[in-house]
C-alpha cells in the first residue's frame, strides 16, 4: 500500500506539544545554496564526484541547486510563514578556507552571517552544522577524513565560525551522519569521496568522531552560552527471521550503525564484540582520543527515516550481514519503509541506552513523485500523511519519557539528494529547477496550519 491510499490519519495539534518546543525545517549547504564559483568558494569532494560520469544519476551537480545563496531571503519568509521557530543549515567549509592553513575568506564569513541575520529578523532561531559532506578538495586530495590533519582543519574551520557567528547563533551541531561521511562515502564508495575501503572507512569515523569532540569545547570557548551536539542517521533493526544467525547478524550490524557511533560519544569506547570480528580494519586511535570523543554535549541529535531488516549473509561485507530491501509494506518513492512507530522504537531504545539529554529530531522526512497540478497546487498527500503520522508517534514517545524538545522537518525545499541528483524530492517546499519557483506543497501548508494552529 502506497501512504497516498492510507486513510486520513488523525492530525496531531501543536498544543500536544511543549509550549516551548522547536519547530524547524533542516536544510543543508550543497543541496541548496549553489553558487558553485562565486565570493572563492573552492572546489568541495561533491563537487568533484558529481563531475565524475555515473555518481549522479541524472548527472548534475550542486553548482545551481536551488539557488538558495541568491535566494534566501524569499526562502526564509516561506520558513517564517509557515510558523517555524528554528532552522538547522549547515555551512560549506570550500567558502570558509580556499587552502590548508589560509586565512577565512571574508566573503564566504559575510554570506553566513547576512544568513543568520536574516533568520534572526524573521524569528527562526539558528540551528548551525558545521559539517555536511561538503569536505573541500583540496583536503581530500591530502587524504580527507582518513588524515588526523584534517581534524586540525575541522577545528580551524569550527573557532573561524564560531567567533564570526557565535555572537548570534547559540546551537552548533558538529557533523551531519557521521556514518554516511565514513561508510557510504569511504566503504559503500556511493557518495563522495568514492573510497571503497573498509579500514580507510573506519578510520574516517574515528577522525570525524574526534573532531566531534575536539570542536565541543572550542564552540563552548567561543561562544560560553552555547548548547553543542551531533546528529547521527540512526534506524531501528529487525532480524530477517528468529533464526540465530539472523539475530547474530542483526547484532553485528547494530554493532557497526548505532553502538560505533554511540558507544564512544557516551564514554565505552569502540564495541569490542565489533573489533574483535573485524581485526586489522581497526582503526589507530591514539592515547586520548576515546576520552576526546566522549566529551558532554548539551543535546542529540537524531535523524530518522526508515526501520532496517538484517539477514545473516556470509561473505558480504564487512560483517557478513545485509540489509535487506522493505517487502511488502508501505514504503515511499525511495524504497524506503515507512514506520512512523520505528520512530518511537529507536528514541525509547536510545534513551534506555544512553540517556543522552535532550534529543532534537534534527532530520525526519519523504520522499514522493510530486506533480504540479493545472492549478499550480502540489498535492503531495503521502508526504503530508507522513508527516502527521510521525508527529503523532513523536508526541505517544515524549509521553513516554522520552525527552525530546524540537523536530526539524527534512527539508524546507527540494533539493539535490546526494547520488540521485534532482530525482528525488523531499521538500515541503516545490522547486522549479527551470524557474527557481518556489511553490508550498500541501504538506507544507499542513505544517503550516498545524505550527499557526489553525
Ligand atoms: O538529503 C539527505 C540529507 O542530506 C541527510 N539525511 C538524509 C536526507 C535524505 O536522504
Amino acid at each position: 500500500m502506497t501512504t497516498a491510499n492510507r486513510p486520513e490519519p488523525a492530525a496531531p495539534a501543536r498544543s500536544d506539544f511543549a509550549s516551548d518546543f522547536l519547530w524547524g525545517c533542516a536544510t543543508s549547504s550543497y543541496q541548496i545554496e549553489g553558487a558553485g564559483a562565486v565570493d572563492g568558494r573552492v572546489e568541495s569532494i561533491w563537487d568533484r564526484f558529481a563531475a565524475t560520469p555515473g555518481k549522479v544519476r541524472d548527472g548534475s551537480n550542486g553548482s545551481v541547486a536551488c539557488d538558495h545563496y541568491h535566494r534566501w531571503p524569499e526562502d526564509f519568509d516561506i520558513g517564517r510563514d509557515m510558523g517555524l521557530n528554528a532552522y538547522r543549515f549547515s555551512i560549506a567549509w570550500p567558502r570558509i578556507f580556499g587552502e590548508v592553513g589560509g586565512k577565512p575568506n571574508e566573503k564566504g564569513l559575510d554570506f553566513y552571517s547576512r544568513l543568520v541575520d536574516g533568520m534572526l529578523e524573521r524569528g527562526l532561531q539558528p540551528w548551525a552544522t558545521l559539517y555536511h559532506w561538503d569536505l573541500p578538495q583540496y583536503l581530500q586530495d591530502r587524504g580527507g577524513w582518513a588524515k588526523r590533519e584534517t581534524v586540525d582543519a575541522f577545528l580551524e574551520f569550527a573557532d573561524a565560525m564560531t567567533r564570526r557567528l557565535g555572537d548570534r547563533v547559540k546551537h552548533w551541531i558538529t557533523h551531519n551522519e557521521p556514518w554516511c561521511t565514513a561508510i557510504i562515502g569511504n566503504f559503500e564508495g556511493w557518495h563522495a569521496p568514492g573510497n571503497t575501503d573498509f579500514k580507510t572507512a573506519l578510520q574516517v569515523a574515528h577522525h570525524v568522531l574526534l573532531s566531534h569532540g575536539k570542536a565541543v569545547p572550542l564552540i563552548r570557548a567561543n561562544v560560553p552560552d552555547a548548547q553543542v551536539g551531533i546528529a547521527l542517521s540512526l534506524h531501528p533493526l529487525r532480524a530477517a527471521s528468529n533464526q540465530p544467525e539472523d539475530l547474530a547478524a542483526m547484532e553485528r550490524h547494530d554493532g557497526l550503525r548505532y553502538r560505533w557511533f554511540l558507544d564512544p560519544l557516551h564514554g565505552r569506547g569502540y564495541p569490542q564484540a565489533i573489533l574483535d570480528y573485524i581485526g586489522e580494519a581497526a582503526p589507530t586511535v591514539l592515547p586520548g582520543d576515546l576520552d576526546a570523543i566522549a566529551v558532554e554535549t548539551d543535546f542529540l541529535g537524531v535523524n530518522y527515516y526508515f526501520p532496517e531488516t538484517i539477514a545473516n549473509a556470509p561473505g558480504h561485507a564487512p560483517l557478513d550481514a545485509k540489509v535487506l530491501p522493505p517487502g511488502e509494506v508501505e514504503t515511499t518513492a525511495m524504497g524506503w519503509e515507512v514506520s512512523p512507530q520505528g520512530l518511537a522504537e529507536l528514541l525509547v531504545r536510545i534513551e534506555q541506552d544512553y540517556h543522552p539529554g535532550p534529543i532534537y529530531i534534527t532530520e525526519n522526512g519523504s520522499c514522493y513523485e510530486d506533480s504540479v497540478d493545472a492549478n499550480g497546487e502540489i498535492e503531495d498527500t503521502g508526504r503530508r500523511h507522513y508527516l502527521m503520522r510521525h508527529l503523532s508517534t513523536l508526541k505517544s514517545a515524549i509521553a513516554d519519557g522520552v525527552p525530546v524538545k524540537g523536530y526539524f522537518a527534512w527539508s524546507l525545499l527540494d533539493n539535490f539528494e546526494w547520488a540521485e541528483g534532482y530525482l528525488r524530492r523531499f521538500g515541503l517546499t516545490h522547486i522549479d529547477y527551470d524557474t527557481q519557483q518556489r511553490r508550498l506543497k500541501s504538506s507544507g501548508k499542513w505544517y503550516r496550519s498545524f505550527l499557526r494552529q489553525e
